[in-house]
């Protein structure tokens, strides 16, 4: 069942920092999302996600966790996990002083074993709930077993959320606007239908013609690729999924009224027809 009132939004690392420039947020790109974020309170519930960046990401490269067979150094995981808590504090600060009432939650606090805890990702929910608290949790190095940790990125976190919780909308904000059917022309994909196992039965282009195709036939690369893996598993559990920019965060307010945007929307066939 969708729960109508939640929208879930990861703000990606490439809009909350400088991914080029190593441990640099991006104040304009959080103050962005952060100014709409206080229109979209007023009807909805929030839970946020956001990526690394050049705090995180700068590290774990640093360290060669990212290629390095587990377990990662120590110093690796101490010096990763304390920059995206300061990461998550320069947005946290921001966004109280523009008036949100953001809660950061840690993903150790419903992580367990490496997976999620569904009864902890469900009080996410329900602490936002009859406050005007908004839930902030981010991609993290965790603890997982036997003394390994694990990088855990907002988008899996994104895909555990929104699979569990069936928000209305998932919203993922990087710093393209949607996906591309073609890199070399910037060929926006706005619409992508789903069967129920995940494949991709259709697409529709700007100029609204469907095309049949497969999920092999797009070129998605790196941080896009896991991206759409992960949306299409929010997608097949019922809930309609955006890919936007994030430095065009009003629209995030066209999705939630049904207004046309420019962006990728990733729906069932059947949950696409019902709410648009
Ligand atoms: O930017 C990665 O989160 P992501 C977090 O959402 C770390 O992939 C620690 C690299």
């Amino acid at each position: 069942m969708i729960d109508s009132n939640l929208v879930i939004i990861k703000m990606g690392g490439s809009v909350v920092t400088f991914k080029d420039e190593p441990l640099m947020p991006n104040m304009e790109g959080i103050e962005g999302i952060a100014k709409v974020l206080v229109e979209l309170r007023k009807n909805f519930r929030i839970i946020l996600v956001h990526g690394g960046g050049s705090f995180g990401h700068y590290w774990s490269v640093k360290y060669d966790m990212h290629t390095k067979p587990l377990p990662y150094s120590d110093e690796g995981i101490a010096v990763v996990h304390e920059s995206m808590i300061k990461l998550n504090h320069i947005i946290i600060e921001k966004f109280i002083k523009l008036h949100l009432r953001p809660y950061t939650v840690l993903p150790s606090s419903f992580m367990y074993k490496g997976q999620g805890d569904v009864n902890k990702i469900k009080e996410l929910a329900e602490m936002g709930a009859g406050n005007d608290l908004i839930p902030v949790t981010f991609g993290d190095v965790i603890y997982t077993t036997e003394n390994n940790f694990s990088i855990l990125s907002g988008d899996t976190i994104m895909s555990l959320l929104g699979t569990t919780l069936h928000p209305r909308y998932c919203i993922f904000t990087t710093n393209v606007d949607g996906l591309y059917g073609n890199l070399d022309n910037k060929d926006l994909v706005p619409k992508i239908y789903l069967n129920n196992s995940g494949e991709i039965i259709a697409t529709e282009t700007e100029a609204n013609s469907k095309i049949e195709s497969s999920s092999s036939s797009y070129d998605v690369t790196g941080g896009m690729k896991r991206k759409i893996s992960e949306a299409i598993s929010i997608a097949i559990s019922g809930c309609q999924v955006h890919l936007i920019s994030g430095f065009r965060p009003e629209r995030i307010l066209d999705i939630v009224n049904n207004r046309d945007y420019v962006g990728t929307c990733i729906s069932l066939k059947s949950t696409s027809q019902l709410a648009r």
